[in-house]
């Protein structure tokens, strides 16, 4: 039997996270998407109420929560600001490969840290010259004696300025393409430049940076998994954080719609409110079906990864559906508010800009696509 019921637990999580967004997101969102406030404050509330670091397992002093309760706060912490979401969300992304492949000590010490303390890792992948082709990354790990030294730069670093540590991927062997990465966790210290703050488009409240290593030493024991296995790592971490990121662009979609069905009621052209027009009635329900469409390809994914089942292409096509959703929702959001939409005293303009991100982090809906078609026509033996 198929079953959509939230257990008690999952429910009380939902509510718990959307009075969060309401009271202490909503509140300072377009406040601080002005000016690209670095959200602090509301990132150590929701580490201290347990909204962050949902995914640690208890051993590590996480929660433990399955995936599918990460993904209903996810939605809501996106619905309430998607900039602020990501901060606090990005320590999932950071840790996922030490969860897979970390040495017990390794876990002990990097996973108990973010749960002792609101603490913050980035996930150190992207390269200016290698965004979907990660396997042309230049970052070099060499190793001498028992430390690996590393030099690179990697950019669009969601927390890079204020990680107290980094998941680094780096080239062991640099004539081997997808089979010469190797992922390290990285303290922060000396060696390690943090600069280039961006200035985004949308999530203006999350922090982005590049983060260059110059010849900085990782003891060996640092390394997660085994020496030039980290393309496979980050391929599988992408596939337990794809969920959340579909989550995500479910919340800012859910966001806009319901700003459109509100404003559509109140807003009168031609003697009624707009939502008596077809027009919008036909934009309202296209935009319903996105919305909805997008959490059941985004809980399925969710479900697959907690049931240990091959999640890699539903997590795609649920990041490549809600993503491209989101951003089409958020665009007809400020259609049904018409000129109005297009001002920032309005809310849909910021879903709208921070919508775009969702196509492009955590793999393009372009990279998606390729994911869906090669495990549709190829499917990899798992
Ligand atoms: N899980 C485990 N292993 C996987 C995997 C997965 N989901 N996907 C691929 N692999 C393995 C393959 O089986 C293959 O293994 P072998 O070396 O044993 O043959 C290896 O990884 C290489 O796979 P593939 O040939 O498919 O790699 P490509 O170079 O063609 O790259 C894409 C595949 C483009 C899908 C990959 O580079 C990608 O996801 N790019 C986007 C990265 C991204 O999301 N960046 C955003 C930054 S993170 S915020």
């Amino acid at each position: 039997m198929v079953d959509f019921t939230l257990t008690d637990e999952q429910k009380d999580l939902r509510e718990m996270a959307h009075n969060f967004a309401e009271k202490e997101m909503r509140t300072v969102a377009w406040e601080y998407d002005k000016d690209g406030t670095w959200p602090i404050d509301v990132i150590n509330k929701a580490w201290e109420v347990g909204l962050m670091n949902t995914h640690l397992e208890s051993e590590y002093g996480g929660a433990g929560l399955d995936y599918l309760s990460g993904c209903l706060i996810e939605e809501e912490l996106a619905w309430g600001c998607s900039g602020i979401g990501t901060s606090i969300g990005a320590n999932g992304l950071a840790s996922a490969p030490v969860q897979l492949g970390g040495s017990e000590e390794t876990k002990k010490k990097y996973l108990g840290m973010l749960a002792e303390e609101p603490k913050l890792a980035s996930f150190c992948l992207t390269e200016p010259d290698a965004g979907s082709d990660v396997a042309g990354m230049k970052t070099r790990a060499v190793k001498k004696g028992d430390k690996y030294v590393l030099n690179g730069s990697k950019c669009f670093i969601t927390n890079g300025s204020y990680a107290d540590w980094f998941t680094v991927y780096a080239k062991t062997d640099p004539d081997a393409g997808s089979r010469g990465i190797t992922a390290f966790v990285v303290d922060k210290q000396d060696g390690i430049t943090i600069d280039k703050k961006e200035d985004k488009m949308g999530q203006r409240a999350s922090n982005t940076a590049t983060v260059t290593f110059n010849d900085v030493e990782v003891p060996a024991e640092n390394m997660i998994g085994e020496e030039n296995k980290g393309f496979k790592l980050a391929m599988m971490t992408l596939d337990r954080t794809r969920p959340g990121v579909a989550a995500m662009a479910t919340g800012i979609a859910r966001g806009a719609f319901e700003a459109a069905v509100e404003y559509s009621k109140e807003r009168q052209q031609f003697g009624v409110p707009i939502a008596m027009h077809q027009a919008i009635q036909f934009l309202i329900a296209d935009m319903a079906v996105k919305v909805d469409a997008s959490r059941l390809l985004t809980w399925l994914s969710a479900w697959q990864l907690q049931s240990g089942i091959s999640n890699t292409l539903a997590s795609s096509e649920a990041k490549r559906f809600a993503a491209d959703s989101a951003m089409e929702v958020t665009t007809d959001a400020v259609q049904v508010y018409g000129g109005y939409g297009f001002i920032k005293d309005y809310p849909v303009e910021k879903f709208m800009r921070d919508a775009k991100i969702m196509q492009l982090y955590e793999g393009t809906s372009q990279i998606q696509r390729m994911v869906i078609a090669r495990e549709v026509l190829l499917p990899r033996n798992v």
